[in-house]
């Protein structure tokens, strides 16, 4: 047998136990112990049927990721499914916890199928930007229909056992020990004489019309291509001939594995689940946590104190006054009601929250017994420092103190308190109790344990926790402004607001950088520009006041109505509004400046190298710790597609040297702005990716 499968004879039931821990992936190990225990079990005198069983945490979560690109070994996954719909003998597989993927498959290849109430399947190969390559696109409709076979693997959604059994694909649903449960099952089947059932074998359903199947689901994956691929490979099996099909969607599978798309979305569950990954805090506990103080209930307020109780935290959120208070309530229950409307909380925890864990006040002196206060009031360091003298003179010893400032320096906000080795940012994205990401911003003096509070914190809220040093911006906003920068530049230059966004939009962007801006809030990046111009421009560095106007008459984007683009037939019907381009025309006019026209891959080439240039700096200063931790801030907080993998993971993709060498020409109009970063001329000389440094390599 093999190190990970073990055989065991019950009576006439061959039992194979599969124990590949953390998950059970599909690896070769397990591969090959599956196929020589069907094999034994096959020559095993009076076995009758085999039932497979996963140990541990689940029947298997899949093909083995990590064997992805490296040289295909045998047993293939779609070989070993054949073969065990070629036994003679009646395979059953019993799950629980997770059968994804491949997992799936093998389960598909089984002729019955049980689980307990708590197991789910899925195909979540989308995911990774590939489709099922072992038969499990020309298998799953045969149990379930098209449509509840694309929903499933177009979306990659985990079904639980009940659904899936009332979807045909789980024969039977049993609580108990799975292993238990499968003998059990399996003596029933053998003592009721039940035939051999081959899924291969039942009617594949068939579509009047692929086509219009296959462009909805592209309509609906904002430029990722294997959701679609599923549909031709289901096309696939209702066209051809079963083993023919087969070979088609191996065909599919692996042009999905060799191309662009998947490597960006590997990279992606990779990084991750590495992000929080820190040697430093090995080994460090973090403090706990029961009682969270939340300073300013605004929007990012509530939003955080939001997630903070849904996350099982109480909280107290401490405002100017009682109306204030009051709204600042309002708002949080408008946010638990969506929660509920949604299904996340129950009825009973609402209440619980509304009367028990939230508590509003307006006296410092309530937060004395707080073990973590987040401060989210206005973005002005003379306000942060107040409020941080407050927190200082109240607060418990070894309460952690936080400001989820978003620009800045917490070195500076840590200075004025007793205990800055007690003080980190935790920068939270609107609306906080939705959107994943989290900046664990670690200041000089920031102790290693209020460090892992932070990211135990983001954890306990579902988020994904990115350690960034202290800049102007730390890891995201700081590299937003430059490509926002490079983006005002190219419309200086020529371009639209408005053609900028569509291009980034077809690059697979959520919403264009414009688009962003209406939906942030113009009135923002309006403080940040009068905050600079205070603070002192370079005169090498160019400025574009258009946007100014617009502010200047009360037009903030979409919270006034109107901003670059005018939503007065709502939100999502955006049209230009019609004053930007005049305001355009005239700031270019007045600085002197010949318009040119841009293509589509002209403005994703200079958006792309401005990001990743400054990306590289960020990683080069320290301020992130790998280019990984960059890919995961924008791909968590920016709207950076996924199937791209995050910008330093795109230029790795299309070639760091060619980004440089353009940076270079742009250079040759604007050396200010394109200062190459010494990272990326370093990476180049070396002849080394982004990749390699993720991987602990050294430039
Ligand atoms: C496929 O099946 C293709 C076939 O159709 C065709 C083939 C020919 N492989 O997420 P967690 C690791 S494609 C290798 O933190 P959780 C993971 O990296 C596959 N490793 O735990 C992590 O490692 P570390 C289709 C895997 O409890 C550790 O396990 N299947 C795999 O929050 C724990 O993971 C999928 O896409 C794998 N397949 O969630 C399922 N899966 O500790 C992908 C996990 O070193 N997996 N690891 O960081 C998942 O969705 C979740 O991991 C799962 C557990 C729900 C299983």
């Amino acid at each position: 047998m093999s190190d990970t499968v073990a055989y065991e004879r019950h009576g006439d039931v061959a039992v194979l136990k599969v124990n590949n821990p953390p998950v059970n992936a599909l690896s070769q190990s397990v591969r090959q112990g599956l196929l020589n225990g069907i094999e034994r079990a096959e020559s095993d005198d009076g076995v009758r049927a085999v039932l497979i069983v996963g140990e541990g945490s689940a029947f298997f979560a899949g093909a083995d990721i990590t064997e992805f690109g490296k040289p295909p070994m045998a047993p293939a996954l779609p070989d070993l499914v054949d073969r065990m719909e070629a036994s003679p003998l009646i395979i059953i597989g019993s799950m629980h916890g997770v059968s994804l993927g491949g997992g799936l498959e093998v389960a598909l290849g089984c002729q019955y199928r049980l689980a307990v109430p708590s197991a789910k399947i899925g195909l979540p190969e989308v995911h990774l930007g590939l489709i099922p390559g072992a038969g499990g696109t020309i298998r799953l409709p045969r149990l379930c229909g098209i449509e509840a076979a694309l929903d499933i693997m177009t979306t990659g959604k985990h079904v639980p056992a009940q659904q899936a059994h009332a979807l045909g694909i789980v024969d039977e649903v049993r609580d108990g020990d799975p292993f238990e449960n499968g003998l059990a099952y399996a003596n029933e089947l053998l003592a009721k004489n039940a035939p051999r059932r081959v899924v291969s074998e039942l009617e594949m359903p068939k579509s009047d019309d692929w086509d219009a199947l296959y462009d909805a689901v592209l309509a609906k994956s904002r430029g990722q291509i294997s959701p679609a691929m599923c549909v031709r490979s289901m096309q696939g099996g209702a066209e051809m001939p079963f083993a023919e099909a087969l070979l088609n969607e191996r065909k599919i599978f692996v042009e999905l594995l060799q191309g662009d798309q998947s490597k960006g979305m590997i990279h992606a569950f990779f990084s991750e689940r590495a992000v929080g990954n820190l040697p430093e805090l090995k080994g460090v506990d973090p403090r706990a946590l029961t009682q969270i103080g939340v300073i300013g209930g605004g929007t990012m307020g509530a939003g955080i104190a939001t997630s903070a109780l849904l996350s099982g935290l109480n909280v107290t959120m401490l405002e100017m006054s009682a109306e204030a208070g009051e709204a600042a309530r309002g708002r949080i229950e408008g946010n638990l009601a969506g929660a509920l409307k949604r299904g996340k909380i129950s009825a009973e925890r609402h209440e619980e929250i509304m009367t028990k864990a939230l508590t509003v006040v307006t006296d410092y002196a309530a937060l004395s017994d707080a073990d973590l206060v987040i401060e989210a009031v206005f973005e002005e360091m003379e306000v942060k420092k107040t409020v941080f003298k407050q927190l200082d003179a109240v607060c418990k010893p070894g309460a952690i103190l936080a400001s989820n400032t978003s620009y800045l320096d917490i070195n500076e906000i840590a200075s004025v308190t007793s205990r800055p080795a007690d003080v980190l940012g935790l920068h939270f994205f609107s609306p906080a109790h939705v959107m994943r990401l989290l900046e664990v911003v670690v200041a000089d003096a920031t102790a290693p344990d209020v460090v892992a509070t932070g990211f135990a914190l983001g954890k306990r809220m579902g988020k994904i926790s990115v350690r960034a040093g202290v800049c102007d911006g730390f890891i995201g906003n700081r590299i937003l402004s430059t490509y926002r920068t490079c983006a005002d530049h190219m419309i200086l230059d020529g371009a639209s607001p408005y053609e900028i966004d569509q291009a980034l939009e077809e690059f697979g962007f959520a919403m264009g950088p414009f688009a962003v801006a209406d939906l942030a809030g113009l009135d923002i990046g309006w403080a940040v520009r009068k905050r600079k111009r205070a603070e002192g421009l370079d005169p090498r560095a160019r400025d574009a006041a258009y946007v100014d106007t617009i502010c200047e008459a009360g037009n903030f984007g979409q919270k006034t109505g109107k901003g670059y683009y005018d939503y007065s037939a709502g939100a999502k019907a955006r049209v230009p509004n019609p004053d930007v381009l005049p305001l355009i025309d005239a700031e270019r006019e007045a600085q002197g400046i010949t318009p040119k026209t841009f293509t589509k891959e002209e403005i994703v080439r200079r958006y792309m190298a401005a990001m990743v240039n400054e990306a590289a700096k960020v990683v080069g200063e320290g301020i992130a710790r790998r280019p990984l931790d960059v890919d995961m801030t924008l791909l968590f907080g920016y709207g950076f597609p996924r199937y791209r993998g995050g910008p330093l993971k795109w230029a790795d993709i299309v070639g760091v040297e060619g980004l440089l060498n353009d940076i270079k020409s742009y250079a040759e109009e604007d050396d200010y702005f394109w200062q190459p970063a010494p990272l990326l001329e370093k990476l180049v000389a070396a002849g080394k990716t982004f990749e390699h440094l993720n991987k602990g390599d050294t430039v």
